[in-house]
C-alpha cells in the first residue's frame, strides 16, 4: 500500500497493474492481533476499508458484491433457514442474507473482531441489521467452527473471505469444503468468493476442483463488475450438494441482483470455459 500525494493505491503484485482512489481523509488506523484494518474517505468511492493493504469495502461498489455473494445462495436453496457466513466481518452479506424473510438464524463467523467493531463504526449502512435477533454475531475461526459443527446444520454456507493468504488460505481448501459438505443439510449450498476470473483463473479452477473433490455434485461460477478489486472483474462459485435448482424469484429489494442477471452471470467466457476444463 502507498499513499501518494492523496491518492490511495493497492498494487497487484505480479500483474503490472494497480487500483488508485483519490483520498481526503484516513479516519482510522488500527493494528489487531490479526492485521492491519485501514478506514480512508474518497472523493468519490465513499468510505474506503483496507485489511493489509488490501481493499475490502468502498461504500460505492460493495453492494454488487454483497448481493452476488448473498441472493444467488439464498434463492437456489428451496428453503434456506439457517445460514453460515464465514468470514464477512464487515457484515454486508449478513444484511443481505437478513433480507429474506425465510432465513430464521444467520450465524456470521469472523476471526477478527475489530473488523465488525471498525465496520459498526464507519460503514453503518453495512451493520443496519446487525441487532436483527436472528444474526449471531460469533468472533472465531471459521475453519474450526465448521468442523466443530454438527452434520446438516445448515442449508447455506457463505464463505466471504479475503485472498488466499495468511489465515484465509485454509479456506480456499479441499479440507475445508469436505467439512462444509458435512456441516450441509441435503439441499445444502456453499458459495465462495474465488477471485478474479482475469487475474486468478487457476485459482478458480483450483476451487472447483476441491469442491467437486469434497463431493459437492454441481458448481457454477457467477462472474460480475468490482472494479475496486483486481481487475475490476470478481467471482463467485457455487457448489450444490444436489443439482443446482433454477432460482426462486427474488422478493427482496436489490441493486445489482435480478433474476436474469443470476441467469447471464453464470454465462463464461470461451477463454474462462478452455481454462477451467
Ligand atoms: N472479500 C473479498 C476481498 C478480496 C479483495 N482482494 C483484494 N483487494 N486484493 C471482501 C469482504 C467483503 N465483505
Amino acid at each position: 500500500m502507498t499513499l501518494d500525494k492523496n491518492w490511495y493505491t493497492e498494487k497487484w503484485q505480479g500483474q503490472g497493474a494497480a487500483i488508485s482512489l483519490r483520498v481526503t481523509d484516513k479516519i482510522h488506523d488500527e493494528q489487531t492481533d490479526y492485521q492491519r484494518i485501514e478506514i480512508y474517505e474518497t472523493e468519490s468511492f465513499g468510505r474506503l476499508m483496507t485489511l493489509d493493504g488490501l481493499v475490502m469495502v468502498t461504500d460505492r461498489d460493495n453492494f454488487i458484491y454483497h448481493e452476488m455473494m448473498t441472493h444467488p445462495a439464498i434463492l437456489t436453496h428451496p428453503s434456506p433457514k439457517k445460514v453460515l457466513i464465514i468470514g464477512g466481518g464487515d457484515c454486508g452479506a449478513l444484511k443481505e442474507v437478513l433480507k429474506h424473510k425465510n432465513v430464521v438464524q444467520a450465524d456470521q463467523v469472523e476471526l477478527d473482531e475489530g473488523v465488525t467493531r471498525t465496520s459498526e463504526k464507519y460503514f453503518p449502512d453495512l451493520c443496519s441489521s446487525n441487532k436483527d435477533p436472528r444474526a449471531r454475531l460469533i468472533f472465531d475461526d471459521g475453519i474450526k467452527w465448521v468442523q466443530q459443527s454438527k452434520a446438516s446444520s445448515y442449508d447455506v454456507i457463505i464463505i466471504d473471505s479475503t485472498d488466499p493468504v495468511g489465515p484465509a488460505a485454509g479456506l480456499f481448501e479441499h479440507e475445508f469444503y469436505r467439512a462444509c459438505y458435512d456441516t450441509l443439510t441435503n439441499d445444502g449450498i456453499l458459495i465462495a468468493q474465488s477471485e478474479s476470473p482475469l487475474f486468478h483463473d487457476a485459482l478458480i479452477k483450483s476451487i472447483r476442483q476441491n469442491m467437486n473433490n469434497a463431493r459437492f455434485q454441481a458448481l457454477a461460477t457467477l462472474l460480475f463488475p468490482q472494479c475496486t478489486y483486481p481487475s475490476g472483474w470478481w467471482s463467485a462459485t457455487l457448489a450444490s450438494k444436489g443439482y443446482i435448482n433454477k432460482p426462486r424469484t427474488c422478493d427482496v429489494e436489490t441493486r445489482y441482483y435480478s433474476s436474469d442477471i443470476h441467469v447471464s452471470a453464470q454465462i463464461l467466457p470461451p477463454f474462462l470455459r478452455q481454462k477451467l476444463k
